[in-house]
């Protein structure tokens, strides 16, 4: 399956919150394409990586990253796709507020949609709601989603008020 998601990370250890993302995709059926691209550590593969997503047919990227997380916002800079920013939690981290706030801060022009502090299944979603905006088959797997998570609300509500 042709990739039109390209999830990728500052670090390996980033990978058990990217792969959230990874999996929510896998399970619609959306293809995607997964990596580790540093911002600090390789600056010029970070460039290659964005300047060449939209030739290889990506139609949003989702970046993680943690502690100073330049990667969602350095990699928006550099192509016209959208970009959604995962704020890791890494080990060294204030709580996670400084990945939260370099991903969110984002200044006017530059914009990286920003999901919550290790939200790697959530960017999933919103990737797949990007692609589904335009194919109409993921759109109706984003449909069915939605309602079933609907659904066990209803569910639930019916129980507690039995
Ligand atoms: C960031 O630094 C990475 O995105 C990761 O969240 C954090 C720690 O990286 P490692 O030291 O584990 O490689 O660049």
């Amino acid at each position: 399956m042709k990739p039109s998601v390209g999830i990728i990370m500052g670090s390996q250890s980033d990978l058990p919150i990217m792969a959230e993302a990874a999996q929510f995709l896998e399970e619609l059926g959306v293809g995607y394409e997964l990596t580790v691209v540093s911002a600090h550590r390789t600056p010029r593969r970070m460039i290659d990586y964005a300047e060449s997503a939209r030739e290889r047919g990506i139609k949003v990227i989702v970046a993680g990253a943690g502690g100073a997380a330049h990667l969602p916002g350095m990699v928006a800079s550099l192509t016209s796709l959208p970009v959604i920013g995962v704020p890791i939690k890494s080990s060294n981290s204030i709580d996670g507020w400084d990945s939260i706030l370099s991903i969110l801060q984002m200044p006017s022009g530059i914009p990286v949609a920003t999901v919550a502090l290790n939200g790697g299944k959530n960017a999933g979603i919103l990737a797949a709601s990007i692609v589904g905006a335009f194919n109409s088959e993921v759109g109706s797997k984003m449909d069915q989603f939605k309602t079933t998570l609907r659904e066990k609300v209803e569910d639930s509500a019916l129980q507690i008020e039995e």
